[in-house]
């Protein structure tokens, strides 16, 4: 039903146990997808190795690829394809804005700061798709992650809020121009969830808390159901889907 069964597909952004892009890991793999992971900094390898470990999840190829450089993105995916050959999916789950940005009121952000969000967590998902296509070669899927601040003025999600609404106008772009060769772009857009990111956002414990109480679901989500979407998102049963936002919010986004 999936058909993910030994596909590769690369999965950027585990920084720890409680990342996103690990929920999405461990539904992959459930389904039996080639796992082949790229991590940033040294402290999120060694965490990833041991969460490997720990879990019992195989990873085919654990490479580094920070994605404010065209030339390690390049180098990433060029030693992809000499090891495995073809590759079914990616996942993109980054997203990153100096401290001070998201601080204070929007109108402070700095122009350094701007760029430095534009580039981390949305140019980033089109210099990915560059570099991913070519080894795409059977058609596939590509996925990221954004947040209802992209659409809507969330206090305190500032610059990342201007970051994700390009990301999200970057997927529909991107679908509409790699659709011609099986490839899908989509992103999740996924309710509050704790994680080493989430720690930046000073208004985060609010938003939780509003979640749980107004949300249709009642409740926060969780690492595992964004996962089991985002394995939906990559999978046979979402082939007619492209350049879509999917909400993983409890229901949050309905209410006025
Ligand atoms: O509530 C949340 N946590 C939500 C997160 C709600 C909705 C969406 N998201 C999004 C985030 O904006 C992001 O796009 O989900 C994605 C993943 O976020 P996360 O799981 O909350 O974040 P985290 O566990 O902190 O991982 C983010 C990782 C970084 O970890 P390290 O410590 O290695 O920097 O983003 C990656 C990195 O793995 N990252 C980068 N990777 C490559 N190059 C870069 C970079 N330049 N910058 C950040």
């Amino acid at each position: 039903l999936l058909q993910l069964k030994d596909k590769y597909v690369v999965i950027m952004g585990v920084a720890n146990s409680r990342s996103i892009a690990w929920g999405v890991a461990r539904s992959l793999h459930e389904a039996g997808a080639k796992l082949i992971f790229t991590y940033r900094k040294e402290r999120s390898l060694k965490k990833l190795n041991k969460l490997l470990e720990e879990q019992g999840v195989q990873a085919e190829l654990v490479l580094p690829c920070d994605v404010n450089e065209d030339e390690s993105i390049e180098q990433t995916f060029k030693q992809i394809g000499e090891e495995v050959g073809s590759i079914y999916g990616v996942v993109h789950s980054i997203a990153f804005a100096h401290a001070e940005d998201l601080k204070g009121d929007f109108i402070d952000t700095s122009r350094s700061g701007f760029a430095y969000a534009q580039d981390t967590s949305a140019y980033s998902l089109v210099a990915v798709t560059k570099a991913a296509r070519p080894l795409m070669t059977e058609g596939g899927a590509i996925l990221a992650m954004s947040y209802l601040g992209a659409e809507r003025v969330v206090g305190g999600y500032n610059v990342m809020g201007v970051a994700k609404a390009s990301l999200e106008a970057s997927v529909k772009y991107l679908a509409s121009e790699v659709g011609q060769s099986g490839i899908r772009v989509n992103a999740i857009s996924a309710g509050a969830i704790r994680t080493l990111s989430a720690k930046g956002v000073g208004s985060f414990n609010t938003i939780l808390h509003e979640i749980e109480e107004k949300s249709p679901l009642r409740k926060n989500v969780t690492q595992e159901e964004v996962g089991d979407m985002s394995m939906a998102m990559l999978s046979h049963l979402s082939r007619g889907v492209t350049g879509e936002i999917v909400y993983v919010d409890s229901g949050y986004n309905i209410l006025g």
